[in-house]
């Protein structure tokens, strides 16, 4: 069985992703399901065939607890952990080649508590990526783009397992320059801000994240026109048969 988990900025379109993903490798005749991780999701695009929502109800810990609404989103980030057994058991009545994990919005409560990284460690598989979603909608500036490589870094330090970076919502991109960068992450230094403290900065960090090859590929794909479906199936299939 192998994992794969899709992360990003809140909106970014994991659940979209995690929908059109799912179809299209059944279309392909694999075995495959879907995980919902969002407790505090109302409405999904797809239909979960295993929903945190099932073990852990928001409503029910902000009773318990005595908590509002922030609060037990956090409370309930954390406890997920304690519903892996459950999780893995159920996975295996599956006996599936894949598992589409779909994450909560709020990125920062799955990737940089300690309960995220736990889950993603002692899910039971023989193979497991990360798809982080780079919302494109959020990119107009080359400090934007840098700033959305550097929370793509972050989370693959804080999940340790190889990582697909993704530009999301390519249709809706009507700038040439993303589309550059996306292509050629190097092009950044033709666009950075012309003098001062964000030149120098902004080119920093861009020199260190390309040297350390965190931004080696930028798949530019869409749920709408479901361009870039194909690139993600070849690059996960390379990842996964050979662990890259
Ligand atoms: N145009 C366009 N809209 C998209 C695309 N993917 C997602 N959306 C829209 O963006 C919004 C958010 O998409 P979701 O898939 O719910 O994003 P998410 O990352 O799961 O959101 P949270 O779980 O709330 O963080 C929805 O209105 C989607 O219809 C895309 O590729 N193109
Ligand atoms: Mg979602």
């Amino acid at each position: 069985m192998n994992s794969i988990f899709l992360t990003g900025t809140a909106g970014s379109g994991k659940s979209q992703l995690t929908s059109i993903l799912t179809d299209s490798f059944i279309q392909n005749e694999k075995e495959v399901i879907a995980v919902n991780l969002d407790p505090g999701v109302n409405n999904l695009p797809y239909s979960a065939d295993i929903d945190i929502r099932d073990f852990i109800s928001i409503n029910e810990i902000m009773e318990k607890y005595n908590l509002g609404p922030n609060g037990a989103v956090i409370l309930a980030a954390d406890l997920i952990t304690s519903k892996i057994d459950e999780i893995n058991d159920t996975i295996q009545t599956y006996n599936p080649d894949y598992v589409f994990f779909d994450t909560p919005g709020q990125i920062e409560l799955f990737a940089f508590r300690t309960s995220g990284p736990y889950f993603v460690q002692n899910i039971n598989d023989q193979g497991r990526a990360n798809i982080f979603l780079c919302d494109s909608t959020l990119i107009s500036k080359p400090e934007n783009f840098v700033s959305i490589a550097l929370l793509a870094s972050s989370i693959k330090l804080q999940l340790k397992i190889p990582q697909i970076c993704v530009l999301s919502k390519q249709d809706l991109i009507n700038d040439e320059n993303l589309l550059k960068w996306a292509e050629d992450p190097t092009e950044i230094f033709n666009n950075l801000p012309k003098d001062g403290e964000m030149h120098d900065l902004t080119s920093r960090i861009a020199s260190n994240l390309l040297e350390a090859d965190l931004f080696e590929e930028l798949i530019p794909v869409s749920s709408m026109t479901h361009q870039g479906i194909a690139e993600i199936t070849a690059l996960l299939s390379r990842i996964l048969t050979r662990g890259d």
